[in-house]
């Protein structure tokens, strides 16, 4: 299995994120994707190879172009009022208050942040840039046959950002991007199965209202979990998208029988839509020893996940999401490939 790789990811090096009350920090960090990246050239999945550049075109098939603009402009906004220390938001649109676009950056922060744990530093553009074109050309890989199945190793990671919002450490959807590049270029539906242990509420967000897209959740429990506010079961979609959104919570300290259930009935419900292609947002922070989640996967079930999908058939691209006990996470996050390929 080709995987799809950037160095630019780690010119996004954020100091810190808002979490448990302090500023500590940040979880989502570049040794992350070196790791994973080191633990593909140790069992030989395959070749690694650099993006193509795709412009913004396909960026704003899926983000709105105020939003695009904003993040391409945020840090040099920011350093010119505060200087050289990571941007974070501190008030948001919450009830009571107006949605109307602030020209402050502070404000604009707000405006399209849904949390304060998702710095915008120097090198952040440059690095979700590099990561939209690893999910596009993993996508176009796909769309043209000439791979059944790829790794997009995207960092930072993408399913919380939405049509105009950025949160959880994610920027730009890179799960939805490459969707939506699949449909582009010619599949009639497309699937998204995220494992994530957070809620996808980006995607989500993203093909609410659509009938060519399926998006399949498996997450930890919104009303114990990140992101809270989106991820309950009774979300099917909306309008024409109604019966296309599928939501699987599970509760704090699921370990493998009731998410591989879920699963179970996840990979149903994709065969049941007759994809052309599937998009399999992969984060391996369902590991028990994640420092910031509550689930109990082992490192022997990752690769149980990648046989399961490759039952599907289907021609498959993985989107690298979260996971962040740094040690293991090349190992699990490449144990589902490892578990695709041999099955
Ligand atoms: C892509 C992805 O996995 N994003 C995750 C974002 C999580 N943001 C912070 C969640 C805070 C939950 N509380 C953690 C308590 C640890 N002591
Ligand atoms: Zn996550």
């Amino acid at each position: 299995m080709r995987t799809i790789y950037s160095p630019d990811h780690a010119r996004h090096h954020g100091n810190s994120e808002l979490i448990d009350g302090k500023l500590q920090p940040c979880f989502e960090k570049p040794e992350r994707a070196h790791l994973i990246r080191a633990r593909v050239e140790a069992v030989d999945l395959g070749p690694i190879e650099p993006p193509a550049e795709f412009g913004l075109g396909p960026i704003r098939r899926v983000h709105r172009p105020d939003y695009v603009a904003f993040l391409e402009s945020a840090w040099s906004e920011w350093t010119a009022v505060h200087g050289e220390y990571d941007a974070l938001p501190l008030v948001w649109p919450t009830p009571g208050l107006r949605r109307v676009l602030p020209e402050a950056i502070d404000g604009r922060l707000g405006y399209y942040a849904i949390d304060a744990g998702t710095p915008i530093t120097a090198g952040t553009w440059t690095a979700i840039r590099a990561s939209a074109n690893v999910a596009l050309t993993g996508a176009a890989a796909i769309a043209n046959g000439s791979e059944q199945a790829i790794f997009s190793l995207c960092r930072p990671p993408g399913h919380h950002a939405g049509s105009d919002f950025f949160g959880g450490y994610c920027y730009f959807n890179n799960a939805a991007i490459a969707a939506q590049h699949l449909r582009d270029q010619g599949a009639a539906r497309v699937a998204i199965l995220d494992v994530d242990y957070h809620h996808g509420n980006g995607t989500q967000e993203i093909f609410y209202d659509r009938a060519d897209m399926l998006v399949v959740n498996i997450h930890a429990d919104p009303k114990q979990e990140f992101p809270y506010f989106l991820g309950h079961a009774d979300e099917t979609g909306a309008g024409e998208g109604e019966g296309f959104n599928l939501n699987l919570p599970l509760r704090w300290g699921a370990g493998w029988e009731p998410w591989s259930e879920a699963l179970e009935e996840g990979c149903r419900r994709v065969a049941a839509f007759a994809p052309d292609a599937l998009v399999v947002s992969l984060g391996v922070d369902t590991f028990k020893q994640d420092p910031i989640s509550q689930f109990r996967l082992e490192t022997a079930h990752f690769p149980l996940i990648g046989q399961r999908l490759r039952q599907l058939g289907l021609p498959t691209q993985f989107v690298m999401e979260g996971g962040y006990a740094v040690e293991e996470i090349g190992v699990n996050a490449v144990g589902v490939l490892e578990g695709f390929k041999d099955a």
